[in-house]
């Protein structure tokens, strides 16, 4: 018996299985050629055929042309994909797919034209046995060989062509310096920092934070946005993936293929935008709660224009030209005080905050200085760190609102942003994004039984204004 899963005894047995009509009515072995089951056999093709049939119509159904997928409407071209990372990928998927479609069809048609054409037939003597045809062989050994050697080299060469070497040569070509932006993955929206906002800037090493005491280095755009990027088109962009927390995974269908955002890991991937426009990006690993609300968008913008907000970038906003000037006013100081908004999150660089905030943004920026560092050290130190008490206390990780006026969206690419969907964001984030860190972690959502913001309806609007002022 030894390695035999089943005993002969408990096997199938063969002559059970011919001995009557099976309920699915495919018995070869039927004597009348209209008998019960030879019907059933017909009335199940037909429902085999119509279920293809629906399949088919239903998978034309699907919108190629949706925001989020990478496929173009006429399905052998190229009109899907952006710039020529995506394209790369998708001509390697559709040779792929349709190299596969024509053997499956091939192979499985002569499959069933054999098996239909020649099935056995009652009284039908033994037919010729074959033991072995050498062309043949040889034919379907070569055949596939030469396929999977030929699509497997091209993948490889894809895959080479995605490393970032390719976008510094391609830069090269063009004089210009790829443009280098890290995403940080967060529970559950996402943030980038970019190091070279514009291609003239020299090495910038430091963080985009800024010590107590110091200030911007002019010569460095940094810049730290959230949720929605902005690129200038034509630009090859490097993007380094980090993650504060746990896996996700980076993913803008029309420029480029998912690449995963692993803690503790770096890895890196580019892609370039042809043409100017939004194109939308998802976290596609699943990463918790509101992992499907972890959208994101890219706006490919014309050279100027992109210059244009990186100049702009976090130069103090002057509230007395907002839209409702005193209301902006006093929502800064809701912003900075009550509201404890600036606990966690950042508006313009720490240098050009007001004075009454400018205390709890440089302690927030020295802890989250010395947790962006402790970030850096090795697992096994940062255990060791863990087992004596040393860890920096984590800092509370928020978007960047330096721009919000500026973005299309709130909640990493949830609704639009309007001075509606602003409001009932701060009031009662949850009714827009259920399990969000904000609602869960700010001081302000724990107080009512209802928690919802504890502040006043005019709080409320003014910190609206002061925020739309933000751009
Ligand atoms: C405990 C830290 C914390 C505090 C305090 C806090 N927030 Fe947030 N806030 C967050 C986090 C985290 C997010 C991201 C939520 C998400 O999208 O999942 C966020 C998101 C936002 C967004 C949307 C940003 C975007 O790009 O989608 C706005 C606007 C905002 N907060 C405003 C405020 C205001 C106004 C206050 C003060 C009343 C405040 N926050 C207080 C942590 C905080
Ligand atoms: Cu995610």
């Amino acid at each position: 018996m030894g390695l035999l899963p089943f005993s002969e005894k408990d096997s199938p047995t063969i002559s059970k299985a011919g001995s009557g009509p099976e309920p699915n009515g495919l018995n070869p072995v039927s004597n009348a050629s209209d008998s019960p089951s030879r019907r059933n056999g017909r009335r199940s093709l037909v429902v085999l055929a119509l279920l293809g049939i629906i399949l088919m119509l239903a998978a034309l159904g699907c919108d190629s042309d949706a925001h989020q997928s990478v496929l173009s409407s006429t399905p052998w071209t190229l009109d899907g994909a952006n710039g020529p990372v995506a394209r790369d990928q998708l001509l390697l998927f559709n040779v792929l797919l349709w190299t596969m479609v024509v053997v499956f069809v091939l192979v499985e048609g002569a499959l069933l034209y054999a098996a239909i054409r020649y099935r056995r037939k009652p009284g039908d003597p033994l037919p010729p046995q074959t033991h072995g045809h050498t062309p043949l062989e040889i034919a379907w050994t070569i055949i596939p060989t030469i396929l999977i050697l030929g699509l497997g080299i091209w993948s490889v060469f894809v895959l080479f062509k995605l490393e970032p070497g390719e976008a510094i040569a391609l830069a090269a070509e063009q004089g210009k310096e790829p443009l280098h932006v890290e995403a940080i993955g967060h529970q559950w929206w996402w943030e980038f920092r970019y190091e070279n906002a514009l291609p003239d800037t020299g090495e910038c090493s430091a963080p985009n934070v800024v010590p107590a005491g110091e200030s911007r280095d002019p010569e460095c755009e940094l810049i730290t946005t959230a949720n929605e990027m902005r690129i200038p088109v034509d630009r090859p962009v490097i993007m380094t993936l980090k993650s504060d927390d746990v896996i996700h995974s980076f993913w803008i269908p029309k420029l480029a293929g998912k690449q995963d955002v692993v803690p503790t890991r770096d890895n890196q991937m580019w892609f370039l935008a042809e043409d100017t426009g939004m194109y939308y990006g998802q976290c596609a690993e699943f990463c918790g709660t509101a992992h499907a609300q972890m959208k994101f968008r890219v706006h490919a913008l014309p050279e100027a224009e992109y210059k244009a907000w990186v100049d702009g970038w976090g130069k103090p906003v002057d509230l007395s030209t907002a839209d409702n000037p005193a209301a902006a006013q006093s929502g800064q100081l809701v912003f900075l005080g009550d509201g404890q908004c600036v606990t966690c999150h950042t508006v313009g660089s720490a240098d050009q905050v007001d004075e009454v905030g400018e205390g709890v943004q440089h302690a927030r920026m020295e802890t989250y200085i010395a947790y962006t560092e402790w970030l850096q050290k090795s697992p096994g130190e940062q255990l060791a760190d863990v087992r004596t008490g040393q860890e920096p206390p984590t800092a509370f990780a928020a978007p960047n609102l330096t721009d919000l006026g500026a973005r299309t969206t709130l909640g990493s690419g949830l609704v639009d942003l309007n001075r509606e969907t602003l409001r009932q964001w701060i009031r009662n984030p949850d009714a827009i994004k259920p399990g969000n860190r904000m609602s869960e972690l700010a001081a302000i959502y724990q107080t009512r039984p209802d928690h919802r913001a504890d502040l006043t309806e005019d709080q409320l609007s003014d910190l609206v204004e002061y925020l739309m002022a933000q751009k």
